[in-house]
């Protein structure tokens, strides 16, 4: 038997979870909406993107510390608990007031409307998506409450029939029937997303000015050195994107206006018909911490970036900046001397003689050597503006991240394992070294704080290129501590003052503990 208190609490609580199923089943239609429309105006992508957007600096690079590339899925699945709350809320109060409560849900379907709107780059069906859940889940949940036997919205304070009222078998039919409706949508909206998608197989043009044979990394003879060659695969990746977009190749253009003689627009067939270079170029990030894993090097294919600004005719004595704009409108800036002076910047169509994979930009992308990819290596280029940083502010910059901001000569201890267990005698230590542009000329090994010991280098591929290294440790028992350090051909080394991602690149020395027994 229920005595009335528990069977209000009960009634309470069944109420909110009306309201969150109601609105999980108006997120799953509108998610399949957009999937017909614009994938990328689905409320759940358009909230969490603005939220990665929004958030600011300091609690993004938090994120990464505790989470790593997790870190999206953790702000945005805390924006989902906060949605689903509102919408248990919601639940609860159309229990007593129905039209309110309704009106919470068409509240959140409508903030989701306005920033899938207010995107970079969004048209009028951005819309409809949210106005799908703005009618979807207020009408479930209406209708929840029509099955449930309650017209409480007259504001009366009755007892609630309880779990066992007469209602109860309906309730059961009509919660599962729409929890399988969400789910069936949610499946066939993925669906239709990776049907839509299309394939990355282009044709790639042979290149005018390849690149060298590569030489055997030490990966071959001491495992657990990073592979000469980052296998595509496990290149890392970081974006601000939620979903990775998926660009129709024969539509696509490559668009350089702003500051320049006339506006251009290339097809990738009139991209890959120019004369290419094969390069093999080492990508970092940023946001790298010390010993980090946010770096890899990789073959690129490309048009010289020099070749498709010289068809736009540019404006070198106006323009400082060229701002690179996403098939999205994310917008990447590059400082133009920088990009122009002579290193082998270009517009990449091929990774490891691969089209680009779509994670890594897919159909053509920016790489340019020895900086930073937040300042160079926009990914799905439609657009590049020559203009001035004073004139118009890129995606970070706006952020107040560096914005002419070099790669810092820095070095990585790939093997041991920090606090890994070695047995006594010949341990090789091993990892890899860069200083794009200038090239590795030495990488020392220091164990316990005792004297710097030279590494022996790994094959010279290019000075844009990381340098693996190895030191053969006779190891004692007991615990040990190992750091190493890197100097360029410039006589410059590796500088041990710790500095933090924010705004130009982390620095200091990578020290590692392990155990010997
Ligand atoms: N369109 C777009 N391009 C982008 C980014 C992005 O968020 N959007 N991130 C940049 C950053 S911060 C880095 S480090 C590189 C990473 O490239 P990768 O993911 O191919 O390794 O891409 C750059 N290009
Ligand atoms: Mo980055």
């Amino acid at each position: 038997m229920h005595t009335p208190e528990t069977s209000t609490r009960a009634a309470t609580l069944r109420h909110a979870a009306y309201g969150v199923l109601a609105t999980v089943v108006g997120l799953a239609a509108a998610h399949l909406v957009a999937a017909l429309t614009v994938p990328a105006a689905s409320p759940v992508l358009a909230v969490g993107s603005t939220v990665i957007d929004l958030t600011p600096t300091p609690l993004k690079e938090w994120a990464i510390r505790q989470f790593g590339s997790a870190d999206k899925t953790v702000l945005v699945g805390s924006v989902v608990v906060v949605v689903l709350l509102l919408a248990a809320v919601a639940g609860v109060v159309a229990r007593r007031r129905e039209t309110p409560g309704l009106l919470v849900l068409v509240g959140l379907a409508a903030v989701a409307g306005v920033l899938a709107v207010l995107r970079p780059g969004s048209g009028p069906l951005d819309l409809v998506p949210a106005l799908v859940a703005a009618a979807v889940a207020p009408t479930a949940l209406w209708w929840l409450h029509r099955i449930d036997g309650h017209r409480d919205d007259r504001g009366t304070d009755g007892p609630s029939p309880g779990v066992d009222g007469p209602s109860r078998r309906g309730v059961v039919l009509a919660t599962g029937g729409l929890a399988a409706a969400a789910v069936a949508m949610g499946a066939l909206g993925r669906w239709v997303t990776s049907y839509r998608l299309g394939g990355t197989d282009v044709a790639l043009p042979a290149a005018t000015d390849p690149a060298p044979a590569f030489p055997t990394g030490l990966e071959q003879k001491y495992a657990g050195i990073s592979p000469l060659r980052t296998p595509t695969g496990e290149f890392y990746r970081v974006d601000t994107r939620l979903t990775v977009p998926a660009v129709d190749v024969d539509s696509w253009t490559l668009t350089i206006d702003g500051d320049v003689e006339q506006e251009v627009t290339l097809t990738f067939a009139e991209l890959s018909e120019m004369r290419t270079i094969e390069r093999d170029i080492t990508l970092t990030c940023v946001s790298n911490e010390v010993g980090g894993p946010y770096i890899g090097a990789a073959r690129w294919l490309g048009v010289p970036l020099a070749d498709v600004l010289a068809h736009a005719g540019i404006d070198a004595t106006k323009a400082d900046q060229i701002l690179s704009t996403d098939v999205d409108g994310m917008t990447i800036s590059t400082p133009l001397d920088v990009a122009l002076d002579g290193r082998d910047a270009m517009i990449a169509i091929a990774m490891n003689g691969r089209p680009l994979p779509r994670e890594h930009g897919f159909p053509a992308r920016m790489v340019v050597p020895g900086l930073y990819g937040f300042v160079s290596a926009c990914k799905w280029i439609t657009r590049m503006t020559l203009t001035t940083y004073d004139a118009e502010q890129a995606y970070w910059t706006e952020r107040d991240w560096a914005i002419d901001a070099p790669i810092k000569l820095s070095s990585r201890i790939d093997t041991p394992r920090p606090l890994s267990e070695s047995k006594a005698g010949t341990v090789v230590v091993g990892g890899i070294a860069w200083a794009q542009g200038v090239g590795i000329d030495k990488v020392e090994v220091r164990v316990d704080g005792g004297a710097w010991r030279p590494a022996t280098l790994g094959p010279q591929v290019s000075d844009d290129y990381w340098r693996q290294w190895f030191y053969e440790w006779d190891a004692e028992p007991g615990q040990h501590f190992i750091a190493c350090r890197a100097t360029n051909k410039d006589g410059e080394v590796q500088t041990p003052v710790r500095m933090r991602p924010f705004p130009q690149g982390s620095s200091g020395l990578q020290e590692i503990s392990v155990n010997v027994a």
